[in-house]
Parts: structure tokens; sequence; C-alpha cells
């Protein structure tokens, strides 16, 4: 079975994780990264989501943190800080540093992106193909209001620095509407046995990936079954911030209006995606927490199937349970 995920960072890359233990051997899976998480720092291209799913899958990961590696060392950053380099409130260590090195060499001796995730990848060994959505330059902003005005931050700097503590009240993925998939991505959806959304932010991970043109479009077209997991339980996101990039695009944080959001696959327009003539319902089928169970009828009732499942990735057995329920449901939405 050919099983394609859309992933963002911390909580695409767990649930990656317990779909890799979910699967039968001979299952490949691919995954499309989100970039527009992407920043340059110290003249370094950083791929936080990429390098996310790269660690956590390869055994490289910092657990407690989510990002980063394992047993990290910062001496680098306080050599930097020596000189007045910041920006101090990104922590990139040592371990991850030589990560940065290699890509940006790589890139600038003329390699795409997509040709250094897989070079990064042979080291690596996620167990997954990692695809970054595009290779062209794609970066999240976010138009805020605080004492210094209205301006747009890199969303690092929002998520980061402002810990989201000040309301969004746009995301722009600067660089999307001119961004091509990236090679390979189109043909991995259309091909696809199963495509999932895992629990990742709906707007600036998942969202991203979907801005790229013709990524969208491929996977209302495709002829797998989409089957998507909730990232909001009982009306909170899991982890991170989700709520503050919900309310900059009209939605509320509960599962039943992430899934209207994504829509029914089939449905062209939706409140919150006005985007002309791009297709905007892309769901089948979709998993909410028990705690969501009410939700299940009105998320059916707008032409998704649902079922009500425990949705925590409290460890790998719990995680691979959501993956098999996923897998379940896209089986049972089947076309
Ligand atoms: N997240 C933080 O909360 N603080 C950091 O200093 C930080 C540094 C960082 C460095 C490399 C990397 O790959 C990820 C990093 N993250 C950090 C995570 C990242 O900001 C976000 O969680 C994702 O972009 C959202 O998916």
């Amino acid at each position: 079975m050919r099983i394609v995920a859309l992933a963002g960072g911390i909580g695409g890359a767990r649930f990656l994780r317990g779909l890799k233990a979910a699967v039968a051997p001979g299952d490949e899976i691919t995954v499309i990264g989100n970039t527009g998480d992407d920043i340059h720092l110290y003249g370094l291209k950083v791929c936080p989501d990429l390098d996310t799913v790269m660690y956590t899958l390869g055994g490289g990961i910092h657990e407690e943190q989510g990002w980063g590696r394992t047993d990290e060392t910062w001496s680098i950053k306080a050599e930097m800080k020596e000189y007045g380099v910041g920006p101090e409130w990104f922590g990139l260590g040592d371990r991850d540093f030589a990560t940065h090195l290699v890509r940006s060499q790589m890139l600038t001796a003329g390699y795409t992106l997509s040709q250094v995730t897989e070079a990064l990848c042979v080291r690596w060994q996620p167990g997954v193909r990692l695809l970054p959505m595009s290779d062209d330059r794609v970066e999240t902003h976010v138009k805020i209001t605080d004492e210094a005005g209205t301006r747009a931050v890199h969303f690092q700097e929002y998520w980061v620095r402002l810990h989201a503590a000040v309301d969004a009240e746009a995301i722009v993925p600067v660089g999307a509407d001119t961004a091509k998939p990236a090679p390979g991505v189109l043909d991995a959806i259309a091909a696809a046995d199963v495509i999932l959304f895992p629990p990742s932010n709906p707007v600036v991970s998942i969202g991203t990936i979907l801005a790229v043109p013709g990524i969208r479009e491929a996977v209302a077209a495709a002829a797998a079954p989409v089957v998507g997991l909730s990232p909001i339980i009982g009306g909170a996101p899991v982890r991170g911030m989700a709520d503050k990039v919900l309310a900059a695009v009209g939605v509320e944080t509960t599962a039943e209006a992430v899934a209207r959001h994504y829509g029914p696959r089939g449905a062209v327009g939706s409140a919150s995606d006005p985007d002309g003539g791009r297709p905007a319902g892309l769901l089948d089928g979709w998993l909410v927490d028990t705690a969501d169970e009410a939700a299940v009828p009105a998320v059916e009732a707008a032409g998704i199937t649902c079922r009500a499942v425990p949705l925590l990735m409290t460890d790998v057995e719990a995680t691979a349970a959501m993956a098999r329920a996923a897998l379940e449901l896209a089986e049972q939405v089947r076309r």
C-alpha cells in the first residue's frame, strides 16, 4: 500500500512514528513536508519541519522538546552571542548546526532542497520518503499589531519569540502562490492508495502545503481516500498554539470546525477558504477524539464520514492505534 501523509513538525512527526509502527511490511510511506516554517539564520537555511520529521523518525530527536537534536550542546550559539549576533530567541544547537551547514553548503553548490533532503536522509534513514512540499522558497509570515505597530513577522518570530501571545490578524505563506510542487509530490498523491492529514496545524502546516498551486487540486482529484485526524481535542490544541492561527482564518478551535475548514471532498468554495476556483473540499474521513464524540453527527452532516477514537499520542503504541483507525476509516470510505 502506498500511503501519502502531509506533515508539519512535532505533531506530524510523532504521528508518522505511530504510522510506521502500524503499517505492514512492504507498505510505502511518502511524507510531503511543510517548508513554510523555514527561516534563514546566520546565512543558513533552517527547515524546522523537515528536520523534526527526519530526526524523529531517524532516532535523533530531543524527545521532551520535540524539536532539535538529542544530547545537544550550545557552544556555537554562545560564541555568536559574544559577537552580538542573534537571534537569541531561536535555539540552534551545535549538532543541529551541522545539519544546517550541510544543507546550506549543498544548496549553495546548486542542489535543490529535495536533493539535499534526500542526502540528509541517507544518514537518518527515516524509513519514509521525505519530500519537501516545494523546492521554491516559501516563508509564512504573520500579520500582528503590537506596541511597535501593525507589521508582518516571520512565523518563527511569532511562534518562538512572541509565543503567539499577540493575535494573528492574517497568515501569509509568502512565495506559495508562485511555488511549484517539488519533484515527486504530485506523482505520489496521484499514485497513493491512502492520503492522510496527521494532527498537524491545519493553517500553518497542512494549510501551507495545500497553498502550493497544484497540491490542493491533486489531493481533491486523487483516487485515494483522504482521511484526517483532528489536532483539536475538547476545544483546545493538543500542543502548540493552533487556536491563534485558526482564529486568523476565521475557524473556531473545535474538531468539527477544522473538519469543515478542510471540507468534504467534492465541495467547491467554503466560508473559510474563499479561494476562487480552487477546490475547497478535501476530506472523505475525519477522526475526532472520544472527548469530541458529540461532534460526530455534525461532521457527518457536513458530508465527511467521522469516527471518535482516542487521539492522544501518549506513546508509540497509542499513536499506532490512531494510525490504524485512520487506515480502517480510509477503507470504509474508499470509493
Ligand atoms: N521551537 C521553540 O519553541 N524554540 C526554539 O528555539 C526552536 C528552535 C528550533 C530550531 C530548529 C528546529 O528545527 C526547530 C526549532 N523549534 C524551536 C521548533 C519550531 O519553531 C516550531 O515548533 C515549528 O516550526 C512548528 O512546526
